[in-house]
């Protein structure tokens, strides 16, 4: 609406493709499921969207790509990079929400991955002043 765009309109935007895993809900560890998503940042809410590769081809598949899969409120999370012991996977980083939820989120391109955790961090901090 007009009056979140004019609310969030200091907020920085960010889209790409990265790897990610939920790793704990609402405090409970759960499984990983590594898979590549189409990641949105947009008025302090992170998307991440269902990897394109657990649908069928075609049509199908495109329209997949944007299926939201989680959708993050990044007001009162924590952004950095995950110690060795989270993944044997390179530039990781680990994203908690105040609500109990983790994320890892990885790109094999470190400045890829630098870049998410600038603007996420970024934001985080944004939105404390608020
Ligand atoms: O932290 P973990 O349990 O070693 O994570 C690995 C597993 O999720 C593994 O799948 P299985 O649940 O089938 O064991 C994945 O294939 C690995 O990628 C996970 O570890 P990394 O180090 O890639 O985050």
């Amino acid at each position: 609406s007009t009056n979140s765009h004019q609310l969030h309109s200091h907020l920085l935007e960010k889209a790409g493709i990265i790897n990610k895993t939920k790793v704990a809900d609402h405090g409970k560890k759960i499984r990983k499921n590594w898979a590549q998503s189409w990641t949105v940042l947009h008025g302090g809410i992170l998307t991440f969207h269902k990897d394109p590769k657990s649908a069928p081809t075609g049509n199908a598949m495109k329209a997949s790509q944007i299926v939201p899969e989680y959708t993050v409120e990044l007001r009162g999370a924590s952004i950095s990079w995950a110690s060795k012991d989270k993944s044997s996977k390179k530039n990781v980083l680990e994203l908690k929400t105040r609500q109990g939820c983790e994320y890892l989120m990885q790109y094999d391109t470190e400045s890829i991955i630098s870049d998410w955790l600038k603007v996420m961090h970024d934001t985080i901090r944004q939105l404390e002043q608020e």
